[in-house]
Order: C-alpha cells, then sequence, then structure tokens
C-alpha cells in the first residue's frame, strides 16, 4: 500500500485508542466503579471532545485497505458516515459542557448519548 495510506490507518487508530484511553475512566466513573472526580472527568471530557473532531481525516480514499476494521461502506456511504463523526463531535462537546456542572445527573444522560453514538457508528461502519 502507498505510505500515505498506511499512514491515515495508522492516524485514526491512534487517535480511536486515544479516544479510548479517555473514554474509559469517564465510563468508571459513571459505573461507580471509579470514585466521581470532577476535575479528572473534566480532562477526559475536554480530551475526548477535541479528538473527536480527528479521526475522519484518516479516512482518506483508498484506506478501506489494510490493516484495519473499518468497513469499506464507510467510502460508499461517505455522507452519512461523516454524519456519524459530526454527530460524535457534537455530543463529546455537549458532555464537556455538562461535565463543568460536577452534576452525574445531568452527567449520565450525557455520557450515555456519546456511547450510543459511538456503538451507532461500530455497528454500522465497524467490522465484528
Ligand atoms: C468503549 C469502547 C467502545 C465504546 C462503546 C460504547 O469503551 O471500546 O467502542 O465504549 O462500546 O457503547
Amino acid at each position: 500500500f502507498a505510505d500515505d495510506v498506511e499512514d491515515a490507518i495508522e492516524y485514526r487508530q491512534s487517535i480511536f485508542k486515544a479516544i479510548k484511553y479517555h473514554f474509559g475512566p469517564m465510563a468508571g466513573m459513571i459505573r461507580g466503579k471509579i470514585d466521581y472526580d470532577p476535575a479528572a472527568f473534566t480532562l477526559h471530557a475536554e480530551r475526548v471532545a477535541e479528538l473527536a473532531k480527528m479521526p475522519g481525516d484518516g479516512f482518506i480514499p483508498g484506506s478501506d485497505k489494510g490493516d484495519t476494521e473499518a468497513k469499506a461502506s464507510i467510502w460508499d456511504n461517505k455522507g452519512e458516515f461523516d454524519e456519524h463523526l459530526a454527530a460524535l463531535a457534537e455530543n463529546t462537546s455537549a458532555l464537556l459542557d455538562v461535565s463543568k456542572t460536577g452534576d452525574l445527573d445531568q452527567i449520565k444522560p450525557a455520557f450515555g448519548e456519546v456511547g450510543k453514538t459511538c456503538k451507532g457508528c461500530h455497528d454500522e461502519f465497524r467490522e465484528e
């Protein structure tokens, strides 16, 4: 494969990995497996909100080939895929805003929306 395709795949996989790194501790706090720490939660929410803007750059033409779980249908339905990414950016930004209240009753539903957005896109566009 062309180097730029390999680089694009590695780039977006790294971004998703970083998102997961910050998503996990928030999930732990939401589920009560980790003590809720408002400042730590907001830092993770900040990171995810920034990272959520980034993976789209790595889905360049031709990067459906290679060591990747990305379904080829992404490139046949690019508009729809981009809408999922836009929803992720919006929902993570909303989570960041609400995280600053320190009110778990408000944070939980906002976090739930982010999780649903992750899952919705995975169900459609990621190989099992
Ligand atoms: C995770 C993870 C995902 C999302 C998703 C949320 O921790 O690896 O892909 O959460 O399961 O619904």
